[in-house]
């Protein structure tokens, strides 16, 4: 079809509909509704979720589906559309006992809806890192449900396509469970807790709680300033449209992986930074209000106390960098935040930090591939104001902040560079900052 190609909108409403219809005619009964949670872009605060720093993400308007109905019987089976694994073609329904969900027991895809279940009772006792028990998010022995899920989000780019299975799960078990359709922030926020527990206890990735926040609290045209201290959230605007620019994502399409142990090293080492430093997350070794200077100071300090033979876990300059990047990075976010809150924006200054972020992102958190690189290089030699790469990187996507007018010109130039590098044609979307995930059938 050639380059550049665009991944089309998604037909919410079209796919909630088809979704009911094939649910019938697997399960022989109707669901009892249809889910919708979306995936998120991130604008600033990338690998600082687990470190406390603040986060920039907005939900976009891919979403993944959930049908749903209620079963009796503590026994929790799912389909997905997007299982296309032929050798298991017979073997498509999974299927567990709510009671049997434990870490380590499911693998691939279902791993991450039944861990919702999981997580849902994890939080409703307290045993959840959430501040508070929520008693109502409990499961009662004999709550069971078929699921069925379809997903617009492209799987794999790093657009949080994991975050909105668990999310469209969460709300569509929420909903049988207690009648709920639209959570108030307090649930969404205890639902958004039991997503991560599913994801870091069940599936075995050690992330952040940045895309399921994304996914169940934002609101249309905003994005949120997360302050991941305490998930409080701040919306924001995050709609350049008036200063005519647009939210273009330049999907690379090179392959993206968060559980093979690169991202969770990073984690680990961010965590290596904050024990030489003494405080219980990196977030805390900064001011309430950071500057460029507190970053400056606090790794001047880091390296004096190394220099005086502080224990320091793990190879000594990955950690060091890896702090760099963090302080740097929660720096940026309250730049871009403070820019954002104002009545008129700098947007080219916005551009030009998510230009600093993607280049930490390369050189301090190391976790880019030459496709990335190329997309960020080739859309600012195009005329984007800024560009980097969103989400946990390693392949995945560019977000790029780009003259509206002109995306059809960038793509195609994108679309040159990538095919003089001899990369794999790459895909595009324009992203819009779109509500959190809700009933829509
Ligand atoms: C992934 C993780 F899931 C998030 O928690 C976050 O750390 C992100 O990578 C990087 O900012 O999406």
């Amino acid at each position: 079809a050639g380059c550049p190609q665009w991944v089309p909108q998604p037909d919410v409403a079209a796919r909630a509909r088809e979704l009911g219809e094939r649910f019938e005619r697997a399960y022989g009964r109707a669901p009892a509704g249809v889910w919708a949670a979306p995936g998120r872009a991130n604008l600033m605060g990338e690998y600082i979720d687990f470190s406390g720093g603040m986060c920039l993400p907005f939900a976009h308007q891919y979403v993944t589906l959930t049908a749903a109905a209620p079963r009796t019987d503590g026994v929790l089976r799912a389909l997905s559309l997007q299982d296309a694994d032929e050798s298991v073609a017979d073997h498509r329904l999974r299927e567990t006992r709510v009671a049997q969900i434990a870490p380590g027991g499911i693998s691939g895809w279902f791993g991450y809806a039944a861990g919702v279940a999981w997580g849902m009772n994890r939080v409703a006792a307290g045993a959840s890192a959430h501040p508070v028990a929520v008693p109502e998010l409990t499961l009662p022995a004999e709550f069971g449900a078929d699921l069925m899920v379809d997903s617009t989000v492209p799987i794999g780019a790093g657009l949080a396509s994991s975050a909105a299975l668990e999310c469209s799960v969460a709300l569509a078990l929420h909903s049988l469970h207690t009648g709920e359709d639209d959570p108030d922030d307090a649930h969404r926020r205890a639902l958004a807790r039991a997503c991560m527990d599913a994801e870091n206890y069940i599936v075995g990735a050690n992330t952040g709680g940045l895309d399921q926040t994304a996914s169940l609290r934002s609101h249309a045209g905003e994005m949120i300033a997360l302050d991941c201290r305490d998930f409080d959230a701040t919306h924001l605007p995050a709609d350049p449209s008036a200063a005519g620019l647009t939210w273009l994502a330049v999907d690379t399409r090179a392959p993206h992986r968060l559980a093979d142990g690169q991202y969770s090293s990073r984690r680990d080492e961010c965590e290596a930074a904050a024990a030489v430093l003494g405080v219980a997350r990196l977030r805390d070794a900064l001011p309430e209000h950071p500057t460029e200077d507190d970053a400056a100071t606090v790794l001047e300090h880091f390296d004096a106390l190394v220099s005086s033979g502080a224990a320091l876990r793990g190879n000594p300059e990955g950690v060091r960098l890896r702090l760099r990047h963090s302080l740097t990075e929660m720096v940026r976010s309250v730049r871009i935040a403070d820019q954002l809150s104002s009545p008129d924006p700098d947007w080219s200054l916005v551009g030009r930090l998510l230009v600093a972020g993607h280049e930490s992102m390369r050189r301090d958190c190391q976790v880019t591939v030459p496709e990335l690189d190329a997309a960020v290089t080739a859309c600012l030699d195009a005329g984007a104001l800024g560009a980097k790469v969103v989400g946990g990187g390693f392949g995945g996507s560019v977000i790029a902040l780009a003259p509206a007018d002109d995306v059809e010109a960038l793509a195609a130039s994108v679309c040159g560079s990538f095919a003089e590098h001899g990369f794999r044609d790459p895909l595009f979307l324009t992203l819009i900052p779109s509500p959190a995930g809700r009933r829509v059938r």
